[in-house]
């Protein structure tokens, strides 16, 4: 990250929290605890965002690519490597002012039934009861689609979501679809979240990146909803 040139203050003002400073935001992201079980997560007095999302469908690579460090998160080819929820502190000069919990994927085809369910009922107790959460982004791969147990997560969070809890769809792994490809995924998960915000990521491309930056910096400072600038606006590649 460059930093803007002259004399700009470093802690984002209320207003016109702009996309540079919402990625050097995330920059700022730090290991905080792992989780195995939803009784070992620490309470927290700080917003927490959830990654949430089909195992390999790029959470962690995107926890890694936002705070650009290489191995925040465990990333892996093999589905299902990331077991416990894993939480990072994100906040200039040590100062913890938001967390990024790493979930573990679902839906995984060779985890056996009884694991599968387990671990479902982990995630809808996480996601309704835990009480720092204040934003889900829901990971999706686009050549497949939200399905059968990303629409039930949702299902699970629309009363939270409904009481204000923020959610956003990242369709990963843009760089495999070209522009009509995308556009054509995009729509769809629109009309599969009922118009929900929905938007392309590459980790690979860096697509994305500033605005879900912007985004979850919004959601973790609610105070700042005004006078933002992306650097990018357009959702299409
Ligand atoms: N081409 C491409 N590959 C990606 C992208 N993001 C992730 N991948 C690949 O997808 C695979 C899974 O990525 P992870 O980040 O481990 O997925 P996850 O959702 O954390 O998976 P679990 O922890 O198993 O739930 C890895 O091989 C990544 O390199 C992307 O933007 N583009
Ligand atoms: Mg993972």
């Amino acid at each position: 990250m460059t930093s803007p040139p002259g004399p700009r203050a470093p802690t984002p003002s209320a207003e016109g929290t702009s996309a540079a400073q919402a990625v050097a935001w995330l920059h700022t992201a730090r290991f905080l605890t792992t989780a195995p079980r939803l009784e070992h997560l620490p309470e927290l007095a700080v917003p927490e965002i959830a990654f949430v999302g089909r195992s390999n469908a790029g959470k962690s690579t995107c926890i890694n690519t936002l705070t650009q460090q290489k191995r925040l998160a465990f990333a892996s080819k093999t589905p299902g490597r990331t077991q416990a929820i894993n939480l990072f502190a994100l906040g200039k000069q040590g100062l913890t002012d938001a967390v990024l919990a790493d979930l573990p994927g679902y839906g995984y085809a060779a985890v056996p039934k009884q694991d599968k369910l387990r671990w479902q009922q982990v995630m809808a107790n996480y996601l309704v009861t835990r009480p720092s959460l204040a934003g889900v982004v829901m990971m999706v791969d686009p050549r497949h689609g939200l399905t059968e147990l990303d629409e039930i997560l949702l299902e699970v969070i629309r009363p939270r979501v409904e009481a204000g809890l923020k959610f956003l769809v990242l369709l990963t792994k843009a760089d495999k679809l070209n522009r009509s490809e995308a556009n054509k995924a995009l729509s769809i998960a629109r009309l599969q979240t009922a118009g929900g915000e929905v938007k392309l990521f590459s980790a690979l491309k860096k697509q994305g990146v500033e605005e879900a930056s912007l985004l979850l910096w919004h959601w973790a400072h609610p105070q700042t909803q005004t006078g933002t600038q992306t650097g990018a606006e357009t959702e299409t590649p």
